[in-house]
């Protein structure tokens, strides 16, 4: 039998749109299928790193800009013997944002270049699929006001948004944009499929490297 790796699927996409809901939703339907899979998700806010993140989006403390940008990427690199492992194992993971999360919020900010938020990241595990889930502001309204944390702002919500508008310009990456505004169900469905059409070619593959 040849071997097959795990692969990487992330969702992203803005506030409210649906990301940790349909990522529980694909695990337990991978592994229905039974294939073997995980979630993780970004940030992870159990480590050191993380615990240093959480309190700063719970406005429990203050970070300058840039140094925040750099723990958000630390928290994903200290995550990658992890994610590495877990895919040489055959396991699939689910990823709850990744590094375009962390250049579109950045790069939101006054002063931050696309260029300079990718850089931190660069050489990554390369995700097999990115789904983009798009919603509306108006839609995303309707599930319910914003939380407290910090960025739950709708001016920066918006610019947030076109950021992600110019990442996903980005041909080398795999893009799938799903719309976010019907049932769960419905959107589970796409999402499901579109994972298991990566998973069947991906499995054969070497992992990729980000931005690289
Ligand atoms: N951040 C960053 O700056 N840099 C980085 O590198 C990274 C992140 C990785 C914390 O993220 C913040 O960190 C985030 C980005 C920044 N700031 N913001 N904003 P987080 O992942 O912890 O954020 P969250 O609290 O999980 O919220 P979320 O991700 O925006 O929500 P979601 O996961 O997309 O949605 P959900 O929790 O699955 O669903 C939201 C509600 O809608 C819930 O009541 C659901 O039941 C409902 N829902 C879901 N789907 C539907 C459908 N289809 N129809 C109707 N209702 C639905
Ligand atoms: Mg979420």
């Amino acid at each position: 039998m040849t071997f097959r790796r795990g692969v990487l699927i992330v969702l992203e996409g803005v506030d409210r749109a649906g990301k940790s809901t349909q990522c529980a939703r694909l695990v337990q339907a991978l592994q229905q299928n039974g294939r073997r899979a995980e979630i993780i998700r970004f940030p992870d806010r159990t480590t050191q790193i993380g615990q240093l993140i959480s309190s700063y989006l719970e406005k429990k403390s203050n970070l300058e800009d840039h140094t925040v940008h750099l723990l958000f990427s630390a928290n994903r690199w200290e995550l990658v013997p992890l994610i590495r492992e877990k895919l040489e194992q055959g396991i699939n993971l689910v990823v709850d944002r990744y590094a375009f999360s962390g250049v579109a919020f950045t790069s939101a900010k006054p002063g931050f270049s696309l260029d300079w938020c990718k850089q931190p990241d660069v050489g990554l595990p390369k995700p097999d699929l990115v789904m983009f889930l798009q919603l509306s502001p108006e839609v995303a309204a309707q599930r319910g006001q914003f939380g407290a944390e910090r960025y739950e702002i709708s001016s920066f919500q918006q610019t947030v948004q076109q950021r992600f508008e110019e990442i996903r310009n980005d041909t080398s990456i795999n893009w799938k944009v799903i719309d976010a505004s019907r049932s769960i169900e419905e959107v589970h469905t796409d999402i499901k499929s579109a994972s298991e059409k990566t998973i069947d070619v991906a499995q054969h593959l070497p992992v990729g490297e980000l931005w690289r």
